[in-house]
C-alpha cells in the first residue's frame, strides 16, 4: 500500500524542521516491535520484566501525569476555545513550538507512526499519522491504536487524517506545550513522554480534536467507559459512564459480578474503559464505539479483589510505567496482591524506603483491548454497541447519592454539565480538590463549553430514543470518614437498578436531585452494609442541595452567554425543589 502524498510531503516536512539521523515508518508488524523492544532496552528507555513480553518504563520524575496548564486549544478565535481552555494564539503558538522542534530530534530517529481510532473501515474510524523521537510511546501507540499498515489500508476517501507532531524536546516544563490546532485537524506536542501529553491519538485527537467533528457532524467524542451488561437469560444491555480520570472507570469497565450475582449467571463485558465515540443509528438509539485498541489504566490498587479481569490482563504483554520492582524481575505496586518484599526498587530506580510510595500514585498499565478476560465479542462491532443508558459519575464524600435518575435528556445533560469531582493524580497539581468537571470533559472538551452543552442537548433533541441518564457516586462517606458503599463488582448492583429503570421495571422516588432507588429497589442480596450505610448513601438534605443548586447555577454562569438557558433553567429548579422540600430526608 502506497503512502497517501499528502502524508509523504508533510513527514518531508516536518522532518526538515526537526532534522532526525533515521526516519522509521512503522508498519504495525511484529518482528517491527521485536525491533523497537530490543531498541527500547538498548538505550535504557525499557527494561525486560520478568513477565512474558511485558516491560517497565520509567519517565523523568517530572514528567509523570497530564499537564492541563500546559495544554492548549490553539483556535483562530479566542472565544472558540471558551473559558475553561487555555488559548494560544495559533500563529504564535506555531512559532513558538517550531523554535523549539527546530533541529529537536538531531542524531536521533524519527518514527512515523501511521494509526487508526474506531473499527477500521467503520462509520466511526478515523486515521492519524504520529511523529515521534520516543520509541516509548511508538510502542504505546502499537497497543493504544491500530497502528501501523492498517491505517493505509483504511485511509478514507477525502484523505482526511488528523497531523500529530510529538517530540520529547528536553523534557522540561518551561519548555512542555500540548497545542491543538481544532482548524487545521493538528496537535502539536513537545517537553513530555507522558500518556495523555504523547500518545496523541488518545485524549488529544480521539476527545479535543474529535469533539469539534463530532459537533460539526452531530455526534458525541465522550470521556466515557462501554460496559455490556448480561442478566441471567437476557440479552447484553450497554451502558456508557463518565468519570474523571482516576475515579474507577477501568475498574467499572471490567467489572465481576459480586458472588450473589456470579451465582446466577450475571455476566459483564468490556467495549472500552476510557473514551465512546457515540452516533445516532439508523433506529433512533445512541450506538457507540471504543476508538482505542488497548487500555492506559492506573496501576495502584489493582488486585484480584478490586479488578481481577485488569490483573489477569497485565500479567503478560504490558508495558508499565513507573511501577515499582521486585528483586525477581517482577512489577509491584501500592494495593498489589502480594505484601512488599525486601529489595522493592521504586519508580525512579532507588532502593525502596517504605515512606514514599513504591509506585508512582499515577503509574500505569498499557496492555493490548485483546488480552482482557472479559472483552466484549461486539468491542470491534463495526456498528458500535446500542446504548441503554449514560452514567454520569464523581468523587464526591457527602452530597451526592449512590444513584440518582434524571427526569429527562434535559435534565440529565444538566446533571452532566453540572457535575464537580475531587481531584486526582492523574492531572498535576493539587489532589483532593472539589472542581466542576462538566461530564468528566472539563479538561478534554476542545472547543466552548457553552457550546459543548448546547451540542448535547441538540443531541437529545435529534433522538426518538435516547438513552436514559443518571448519576452514580461511589465514594460518598460516612459520619467516619470511610466509604458507605463498597464498591468494585458491587457496583453492578446499581447497574441492574439503572437497568431496571430503563424498563420502567424498578421503583424509585423523587428527591430534588433526581430519583433514587426505593426502599427495597436495590438488590442486596448477599452484601451486608454497616448500619445507616443506605440512608447516608441515599438520603439527602435540603440545605446541601441548595448550596449545592448555587455552586451549580455559578458555575454554568462563569460560562458566559453561551451556556444554554435550558440548563440554567434546571438549576434554578433544583434550588427551588430543595427549598420546598424544608428539612425532609428521604428515610432509606
Ligand atoms: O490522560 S491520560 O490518558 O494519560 C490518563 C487520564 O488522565 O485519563
Ligand atoms: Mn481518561
Amino acid at each position: 500500500m502506497d503512502v497517501p502524498r499528502t502524508v509523504q510531503e508533510w513527514v518531508d516536512d516536518v522532518r526538515g524542521v526537526l532534522q532526525p539521523a533515521r526516519v522509521h515508518w512503522c508498519d504495525g508488524s511484529d518482528a517491527e516491535r521485536e525491533a523497537l523492544e530490543r531498541e527500547a532496552v538498548a538505550s535504557g528507555v525499557l527494561l525486560p520484566l520478568a513477565l512474558p513480553g511485558s516491560w517497565l518504563h520509567r519517565s523523568h520524575p517530572d514528567d509523570v501525569a497530564r499537564t492541563e496548564h500546559l495544554t492548549f486549544v490553539c483556535s483562530r478565535d479566542e472565544a472558540d476555545a471558551g473559558p475553561t481552555n487555555r488559548w494560544w494564539n495559533p500563529v504564535e503558538a506555531r512559532a513558538r513550538l517550531t523554535e523549539l522542534f527546530h533541529g529537536s530530534m538531531r542524531g536521533r530517529t524519527m518514527y512515523v507512526v501511521p494509526f487508526v481510532m474506531g473499527p477500521p473501515g467503520s462509520r466511526f474510524h478515523k486515521v492519524g499519522v504520529q511523529v515521534t523521537d520516543s520509541v516509548y510511546v511508538a510502542l504505546s501507540m502499537r497497543i493504544m491504536t491500530r497502528m501501523g499498515d492498517v491505517a493505509w489500508a483504511s485511509w478514507p476517501e477525502d484523505g482526511a487524517f488528523t497531523r500529530c507532531l510529538h517530540g520529547l524536546g528536553d523534557l522540561s516544563p518551561e519548555r512542555r506545550f500540548i497545542c491543538h490546532f481544532p482548524e487545521d485537524d493538528a496537535v502539536w506536542s513537545i517537553g513530555s513522554g507522558y500518556g495523555g501529553n504523547a500518545l496523541l491519538g488518545k485524549k488529544c485527537m480521539a476527545l479535543r480534536l474529535a469533539g469539534v467533528h463530532a459537533r460539526r457532524e452531530g455526534w458525541l467524542a465522550e470521556h466515557m467507559l462501554i460496559l455490556g451488561v448480561q442478566p441471567p437469560g437476557g440479552p447484553v444491555r450497554y451502558v456508557a459512564a463518565a468519570f474523571p480520570s482516576q475515579c474507577g472507570k477501568t475498574n467499572l469497565a471490567m467489572i465481576t459480578p459480586p458472588p450473589a450475582f456470579a451465582a446466577r449467571g450475571w455476566r459483564c463485558w468490556t467495549v472500552g474503559d476510557d473514551i465512546a465515540w457515540l452516533r445516532p443509528g439508523t433506529d433512533g438509539r445512541l450506538w457507540a464505539v471504543n476508538p482505542e485498541a488497548g487500555f492506559f489504566g492506573v496501576v495502584p490498587g489493582t488486585n484480584h479483589a478490586t479488578n481481577p479481569a485488569a490483573t489477569d490482563m497485565i500479567a503478560r504483554e504490558t508495558l508499565y510505567t513507573n511501577v515499582a520492582l521486585r528483586p525477581d524481575g517482577t512489577p509491584w505496586w501500592e494495593g498489589h496482591d502480594a505484601p512488599a518484599v525486601e529489595g522493592i526498587v521504586d519508580w525512579r530506580g532507588q532502593p525502596w524506603d517504605g515512606r514514599t510510595p513504591a509506585a508512582h500514585p499515577n503509574s500505569r498499565f498499557t496492555a493490548p483491548a485483546r488480552n482482557c478476560p472479559t472483552i466484549s465479542p461486539s468491542w470491534e462491532d463495526p456498528q458500535g454497541v446500542p446504548i441503554d443508558a449514560i452514567l454520569f459519575g464523581a468523587r464526591r464524600p457527602g452530597v451526592i447519592p449512590l444513584v440518582h435518575e434524571a427526569r429527562d435528556w434535559r435534565h440529565g445533560v444538566f446533571l452532566g454539565a453540572t457535575m464537580s469531582s475531587e481531584t486526582t493524580a492523574a492531572a498535576t497539581g493539587a489532589v483532593g480538590v472539589l472542581r466542576h468537571d462538566p461530564m468528566a470533559m472539563l479538561p478534554f472538551c476542545g472547543y466552548h463549553l457553552g457550546d459543548y452543552l448546547s451540542h448535547w442537548l441538540d443531541v437529545g433533541d435529534a433522538l426518538p430514543r435516547p438513552p436514559r441518564i443518571f448519576g452514580v457516586n461511589w465514594f460518598r462517606r460516612d459520619a467516619a470518614g470511610r466509604f458507605a458503599w463498597p464498591g468494585f463488582g458491587e457496583n453492578l448492583r446499581v447497574l441492574d437498578w439503572i437497568l431496571g429503570r430503563c424498563d420502567g421495571a424498578r421503583a424509585a422516588v423523587d428527591t430534588p436531585l433526581g430519583a433514587v432507588p426505593a426502599p427495597g429497589a436495590l438488590d442486596l442480596d448477599g452484601l451486608t452494609l454497616a448500619p445507616g450505610a443506605l440512608g447516608t448513601l441515599l438520603g439527602w438534605d435540603a440545605a446541601e442541595l441548595e448550596s449545592e443548586a448555587r455552586t451549580r447555577m455559578a458555575f454554568l454562569d462563569g460560562l458566559g452567554p453561551r451556556c444554554p438557558t435550558a440548563l440554567r433553567a434546571e438549576g434554578a429548579r433544583l434550588g427551588a425543589a430543595a427549598s420546598a422540600h424544608g428539612k425532609a430526608t428521604i428515610p432509606a
